[in-house]
């Protein structure tokens, strides 16, 4: 490959490589690869959004370091480390070494599915996908080529890359299949995605008289012989440190940290940050910047992050360093769930007609995901980003749930022909105003038990809830900017998630000034309507709740500003309650880290 120097800065090289370059597999040397893509990517709209991200991080990342430069000035660093070591002191107290926590991960998931059914494949070079790929085999990783990426660029780099389509109601079955074997082992094991999942298997150790190490080869080959899936394993005190685990020896591999304080904390001092989940490209760079590279370095300029600790969440940072979280594992609580959507990003389109089919797939989509979850929404939003990038949402609220293809095509559609004709690159639709059409009256863990296997995890492209949360705990909230790919990826998935809140307008390009479904409305009278957005409780009728949610949308915008945030950065794989800006919660808020119940 010719080594061409790009005019860009390194971080924007860095960015425009997208998220997954942490992926096992992939080549030590990402710089050439990382330049490649860089071209690829050069003159797209693409391209120069993400430019313009990687220059409203750098002038904040420089807005931090003039307030680091302000505040350090007369502090007395040597009282703030002492404060930080009592910090730390009382952290180490609370560590909890009794729990053998598992987090187990597929190695390339949707790609082993499509070589169990297509043994032709095996050994080969390709990727999953249509207009980006969602995942690669660990060949086609050799070339660089990973999740996440668009197709013309995963063929710059491999241009014999076999492509193969996605076919999401096969991969779901097979997850369902893997849910149903990591039940046996720990019953109230917790699905964080479609391929992984955390399990405390002490008890299942005790009751066998079984080491660790002995029982997840015991799972795994358990797996494989139900699934005809290879699984990577991390076995550890607590499920931040065994999620980075399971990527030690992927793929089908298994890596046990000793349960032993100063392992650990040994284990963690050289690990680059970017391991710990929830610190993504942006916190990566950020972090860089005041000289903590490895959660070693958290030790080293506890000063300064304590001086810091507004921005990035002192205890967080503090907790990577000890390798100390919340070792509770147990089902996803059913009703958590806000909202249940699909999205699609694809190749700008602006043809109507092709727009609609696009809209009835995802209807058909979101038909599926709601039967298999059983949920229904009497809330439906449409969403649609421009080949700007920009991003607007329409919702329309009903008298009855819905959830049928029909409904919410006919809704859908209704709802985007009054803002056609555009261009686009993403369409979603989105279900909001739940009801669990399962919950037949049962209470407690038993009914959440009942239905944590038939849910379809949510996929987090690596970062999911968990790690969302501790982002929120850091200066901004560090969710990795999706390019065209991962929304796609993971949408695609069947796998419910929020909108983005990115969304920058208050008033659609269509809509000449009026609320978008001024006409529209099926009822005049006012109803409690939850903002999809926000998630405030409004008693309003349609055209008061689509104004909410316009200006739900401009304050996330101008909050957006006035913080120079670059809120870019969330991106669509958070679920947020509130618009970004106004969402900090900080570092309590993230189950990695200890909850009561974790003594
Ligand atoms: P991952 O577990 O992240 O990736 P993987 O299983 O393909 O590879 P490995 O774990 O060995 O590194 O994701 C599981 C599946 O989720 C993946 O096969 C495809 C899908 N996915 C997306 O749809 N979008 C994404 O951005 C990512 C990362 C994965
Ligand atoms: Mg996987």
């Amino acid at each position: 490959m010719a080594a061409s120097k790009p005019p860009e800065g390194d971080s924007l090289v860095k960015r425009l490589a997208g998220p997954s370059t942490g992926k096992a597999g992939l080549a030590q040397d990402q710089s050439e690869i990382n330049r490649i893509i860089a071209e690829a990517s050069k003159g797209s709209k693409f391209y120069e959004n993400e430019k313009r991200k990687d220059e409203e991080l750098t002038a904040r990342i420089n807005r931090l370091l003039e307030k680091r430069d302000s505040v350090i000035k007369g502090a007395d660093l040597a009282r703030l480390e002492k404060a930080a070591d009592q910090i730390l002191i009382d952290m180490e107290q609370k560590r909890d070494l009794s729990q053998i926590i598992v987090h187990v991960d597929a190695d390339a998931f949707y790609a082993s599915v499509e070589v169990m059914d297509n043994p032709e494949l095996k050994g080969k070079a390709f990727g999953v996908g249509g207009g980006v790929l969602t995942t690669a085999s660990y060949e086609a990783r050799k070339f660089g080529v990973r999740s996440a990426m668009p197709m013309h660029i995963a063929k710059k780099l491999y241009p014999e890359l076999i492509v193969v389509r996605c076919r999401f109601s096969r991969y779901s079955e097979v997850s369902k299949a893997l849910m149903t074997v990591l039940q046996r082992y720990d019953p109230t094991m917790h699905p964080a995605g479609f391929d992984e999942a955390y399990l405390n298997i002490t008890k299942y150790c005790r009751d066998h008289e079984m080491e660790a190490e002995e029982c997840v080869q015991v799972i795994r080959d358990e797996v494989h012989k139900e699934t005809g899936l290879t699984i990577s394993a991390g076995i550890a005190p607590n499920k931040m440190l065994a999620k980075i685990c399971s990527d030690r020896n992927k793929p089908n591999g298994q890596f046990k940290l000793p349960f032993d304080r100063r392992a650990i904390v040994s284990f963690m001092k050289d690990l680059s940050v970017r391991k710990v989940p929830g610190i993504g490209r942006v916190n990566e760079r950020v972090l860089e910047a005041i000289g903590v590279k490895t959660c070693g370095d958290i030790y080293t300029q506890r000063a300064v992050i304590t001086l810091l600790d507004h921005e990035l969440g002192l205890h967080g940072l503090l907790h990577a360093h000890l390798g100390i979280s919340s070792n509770v594992v147990e089902p996803p609580i059913r009703e958590a769930r806000k909202s249940v959507g699909v999205e699609r990003t694809f190749s700008a389109v602006g043809d109507s007609t092709k727009l609609m089919e696009i809209l009835e797939n995802i209807a058909e989509s979101l038909e599926e995901d709601c039967e298999q979850t059983g949920w229904a929404g009497k809330t439906l939003t449409l969403k649609y980003k421009l080949h700007t990038y920009e991003v607007f949402t329409r919702a329309r609220s009903l008298d009855r749930y819905i959830r049928s293809k029909d409904d919410l095509f006919s809704i859908g559609s209704e709802l985007l022909r009054k803002e056609l004709p555009l261009r686009l690159r993403l369409l979603g639709l989105r279900l909001t105003q739940l009801k669990d059409l399962r919950d037949k009256g049962e209470k407690g863990i038993k009914r959440f038990f009942k239905d944590a296997g038939d849910e379809p995890p949510r996929k987090r492209n690596r970062l999911n809830d968990e790690e969302d949360d501790f982002a929120a705990s850091m200066m901004e909230d560090d969710i990795e900017e999706i390019p065209m790919d991962e929304e796609d990826a993971r949408l695609n998935g069947g796998t419910p998630n929020a909108s983005p809140n990115r969304q920058s307008k208050k008033v659609s390009p269509n809509s000449k000034g009026r609320p978008a479904d001024q006409d529209e409305e099926t009822s005049d009278s006012r109803q409690r309507l939850v903002c999809p957005i926000c998630s405030t409780s409004l008693l309003t009728d349609n055209d008061g709740f689509n104004a909410h949610v316009d200006y739900c949308l401009s304050r996330g915008a101008i909050a957006e500003l006035a913080t120079l945030g670059s809120q870019d950065d969330v991106g669509p794989i958070t679920s947020p309650k509130k618009p970004p800006a106004l969402s900090k919660s900080r570092a309590g808020s993230n189950p990695f880290l200890l909850s009561k119940k974790a003594k």
